[in-house]
């Protein structure tokens, strides 16, 4: 590409010397004031048929040249959507505030590596397997990769690992679409023989986030959320929701030293007395989770000082005409409101609060808590509009009533309904038989309404009820499923939902495999005519990849449970790609706009909380081979990944 702009200049500078001749010609050129008066026009019919071709001729290459060189444009032409044109599913769950949407490429675009080389492979559209082949002869050898700003991590490493040790890369790079492959993966050798893997890609989990970390340090200490590309921030609730989020996970992968630093900052710094709206779901589940979690975990009391003070400032939420709470509260001026524009509050969010304000009432012995998210469940128990267990994705905080009803999905808005269930039932002890019961009613809905297989290959998939049709849409978010199934198996719930969980979470991990860059979109369609060539395909605006955990959280609970190794194994490749494409050189990660072009990613300069707080952590814990790492007998995991104490039983 850069060849073929420098010889397109070569005629313009050609050009150049017979204007100025021309000008000279005319005999004004020392006398610039007269010479600016004459007639362009005359100057033109001056010129030579000839000449005035030229001119012509360097004046489209200049057009040319400066469209293809305007980054938005570029963006355009490559089939690519800036972030502001993107759905979110996470921002899904938010409010739709102007300041937290994904900001433009083109503002991330001066710091992204060119790279010529990559730039003529990304039009060599083939199935993945080709792509990572090409890429991986194509880029190598080009120093300017070396030099990106992205890192492209063990490709250029070839079989060193980050601590120097042997990795086999065809561990991590090759799908398993087919049997074939499936018999000569690594997942299907002994275990025995990457042990010493596994110790390295623990270590490799620690480097992740140290790495992560020191982004978020250098650039964004005591702010919402990294961006690391414009080595800044952005706040969202205004309350360190990274450092927040990541503090039991630095406990957990025995990060002490950075532990110790952000409780310093908690400590001293963190305050809850702010003039500030927070949305309720993600500030308990983040915030209040993983404070009452890292209390659990260290004993320190200070935590729990805060759990109770984001607690109580969160209650008004609940002070709405059918106690199904708001969407929204002020912590600092103690009032709630719902979103601007609906007094509706999304079914996922407000059933997906319980496990944290119950043991918030449990350990401060103040019922109130517990009492308020108790009744939304009760409430939601009530309600008619439910399709087989599976419930609509709204409910209205005046009337109690499901609205906007016809969409059954198990994906965003609904997702954590079905995961608190059955985590409720776990936490108080498996006593509360209507919480069981609703599960098994929601995964029978699911059996019976959602689930189906795609074509060619058969996979196992969850799409969505819209109003009476099937869609076979599925969202990443999805992938949580497989780790509850598991989990409700290993808690003495039909052993066919194991069966299930297996087939999704074969599912889950090829809608990595089958992407280019082997990270999983956000929202995948399956194929389900027969003939079809590819069981998955994605649409333009879904092909972001926001760091998220579901995947392999997943993994862990599988691997827990059945301690097949090829689970390990994949969730090993998810971290190589996540290294590969999304790892910023001066510390952090981002999410992503495009997971199906290698080449050209395109970060969207941001890095959520969730990374840190449960991407990192539910790989750790992936390939920790001490079960005794929060066992899951003794902690049921909140829907952020905040390990929370199973209520032991009275004596
Ligand atoms: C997290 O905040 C939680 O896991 C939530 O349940 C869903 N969305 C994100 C991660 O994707």
């Amino acid at each position: 590409m850069k060849g073929w702009v420098a010889d397109m200049h070569t005629p313009s500078r050609q050009g150049y010397v017979s204007i100025t001749l021309a000008g000279q010609g005319g005999g004004s050129y020392n006398n610039s004031k007269q010479w600016r008066r004459q007639s362009c026009w005359r100057k033109w019919k001056q010129l030579s048929r000839l000449q005035r071709s030229l001119i012509l001729f360097i004046l489209v290459l200049l057009f040319i040249c400066g469209i293809s060189s305007y980054p938005t444009v570029t963006e355009h032409l490559r089939g690519l959507t800036g972030g502001e044109q993107e759905n979110d599913s996470n921002s899904v769950l938010r409010p739709v505030v102007p300041h937290v949407l994904p900001e433009p490429v083109k503002q991330v675009q001066p710091l992204l590596p060119e790279q010529p080389s990559q730039r003529k492979l990304s039009n060599k559209r083939g199935p993945p397997a080709l792509q990572n082949r090409l890429q991986k002869k194509g880029n190598t050898s080009d120093p300017q990769d070396k030099a990106a700003d992205i890192k492209k991590e063990g490709e250029e490493e070839g079989v060193i690992s980050w601590r120097g040790a042997v990795i086999d890369t065809h561990q991590a790079t090759e799908g398993t679409k087919d049997e074939e492959n499936k018999e000569d993966s690594p997942a299907n050798q002994g275990a025995n023989s990457t042990k010493d893997s596994v110790t390295d890609w623990l270590e490799a989990v620690q480097e992740a986030f140290r790495h992560a970390w020191k982004g978020y340090k250098d650039f964004a200490w005591g702010h919402d959320e990294l961006r690391p590309i414009s080595k800044s921030y952005s706040e969202w609730f205004g309350l360190g929701l990274t450092l927040i989020d990541a503090l039991d996970t630095m406990w957990i992968l025995g990060l002490k030293e950075e532990f110790e630093e952000a409780k310093m900052w908690v400590a001293t710094e963190l305050t809850f007395n702010k003039n500030v709206d927070v949305n309720l779901f993600e500030s308990t589940i983040r915030i209040l989770g993983g404070l009452l979690s890292t209390y659990h975990l260290t004993g320190d009391t200070m935590f729990l000082d805060k759990a109770k003070d984001i607690g109580s400032r969160l209650m008004p939420a609940f002070n709405t005409p059918s106690k199904i709470p708001y969407s929204d509260v002020n912590i600092g001026k103690g009032t709630a409101h719902p979103p601007r524009w609906t007094s509706d509050s999304t079914v996922a969010e407000v059933t997906s609060i319980q496990l944290e304000f119950r043991e918030l009432s449990r350990l401060t012995q103040d019922p109130q808590y517990e009492a308020a998210v108790a009744e939304v469940m009760k409430q939601v128990h009530k309600l008619d509009g439910k399709l087989d267990g599976l419930v609509p994705m709204f409910i209205n905080t005046n009337s109690g009533q499901f609205t906007h009803q016809g969409i059954y999905t198990l994906g965003a808005r609904a997702d954590s309904y079905y995961e608190y269930l059955l985590k409720q039932w776990i936490q108080g002890g498996k006593k509360e038989d209507q919480l069981m019961e609703e599960y098994l009613q929601a995964v029978e809905g699911v059996k019976k309404n959602l689930l189906q297989k795609s074509s060619p290959n058969g996979l196992t998939f969850v799409g969505e009820i819209s109003h009476g049709q099937f869609s076979p849409k599925m969202d990443h978010l999805v992938c949580f499923l497989p780790g509850t199934l598991a989990l409700g198996a290993h808690n003495g719930l039909p052993a066919d939902h194991m069966d299930l969980a297996k087939q999704l979470m074969e599912t889950c991990y090829q809608m990595y495999v089958h992407m280019e860059t082997g990270l999983s979109p956000e929202i995948v369609h399956f194929n389900m005519h027969q003939g079809s060539t590819r069981d998955i395909e994605v649409k333009l605006a879904d092909r972001h990849n926001l760091l998220r955990p579901e995947t392999v959280e997943s993994l862990f609970y599988l691997y827990r449970f059945t301690k097949d190794h090829k689970y390990r194994v994949w969730g090993w490749e998810i971290l190589k790609s996540f290294n590969k494409y999304t790892k910023v050189s001066s510390g952090g990660y981002t999410s992503i706009n495009n997971v199906r072009d290698p080449d050209y990613p395109s970060p969207r300069d941001k890095m959520e909380s969730f990374f840190l707080g449960e991407t990192l952590k539910y790989l750790y814990l992936l390939f920790s081979d001490d079960p005794d790492l929060i066992s899951l007998d003794q902690y049921v995991f909140n829907t952020e990944a905040h390990p929370l104490p199973i209520w032991p039983s009275p004596a």
